[in-house]
């Protein structure tokens, strides 16, 4: 039987050599700070652009066709600064500097949830993800940026499961 809800998110979901790039950085901070648990499983990297939650089965094809019409011409997003949220323990890699195409791909999208899914308003700050529960946020070097050339969006299904969240591409928009 199929689910009646899904945990959903949109996200921007790195090509396979920003992913390993990505993966260098989370490595290099494994590395250097003996790190053993936390880091967020290769196949997982990702940026979310929009947090969902819960959608009922039965609206998801609507919401796929609402997010098929969100345009965006290419761009070019460089993960160069790192950024903690302390509550949860999360070190992340971002842009120092949201490109404008991001920010503007973000509103365009909650636009798009917004007329089948509620949406809550919260301030924007792209990041990937690489660590999380962390006990103690260990110490952080340089790294070299990631240059990442964005040229489409994904929609994710989220099976949070106790070993470690699921994810599953359910759609690619491509700009
Ligand atoms: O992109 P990151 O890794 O920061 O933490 C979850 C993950 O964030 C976040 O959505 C992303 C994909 O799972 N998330 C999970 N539950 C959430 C919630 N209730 C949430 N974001 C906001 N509210």
């Amino acid at each position: 039987m199929a689910a009646s809800q899904q945990r959903l998110f949109v996200a921007l979901w790195p090509d396979a050599q920003t992913r390993e790039q990505i993966a260098a950085v989370q490595k290099q901070v494994m590395t250097r700070a003996g790190l053993l648990d936390g880091a967020v499983a290769f196949d997982n990297l990702h940026l979310t652009l929009l947090f969902l939650g819960n959608v009922a089965s039965a609206d998801i094809a609507r919401l796929q066709n609402h997010l098929s019409r969100v345009a965006s011409m290419p761009f070019h997003l460089m993960l160069d600064r790192w950024g903690q949220f302390s509550k949860p323990g999360i070190l992340w890699i971002g842009p120092q500097q949201t490109p404008a195409p991001l920010q503007q791909l973000h509103g365009d999208v909650a636009a798009a949830c917004r007329d089948v899914v509620s949406v809550r308003e919260s301030r924007y700050i792209p990041h990937v993800t690489l660590f999380r529960k962390l006990q103690q946020l260990p110490p952080v070097d340089a790294f070299e940026p990631v240059a990442w050339l964005v040229d489409r969006f994904v929609l994710v299904a989220s099976n949070t499961r106790p070993q470690g969240a699921q994810y599953r591409v359910l759609q690619e928009f491509l700009f």
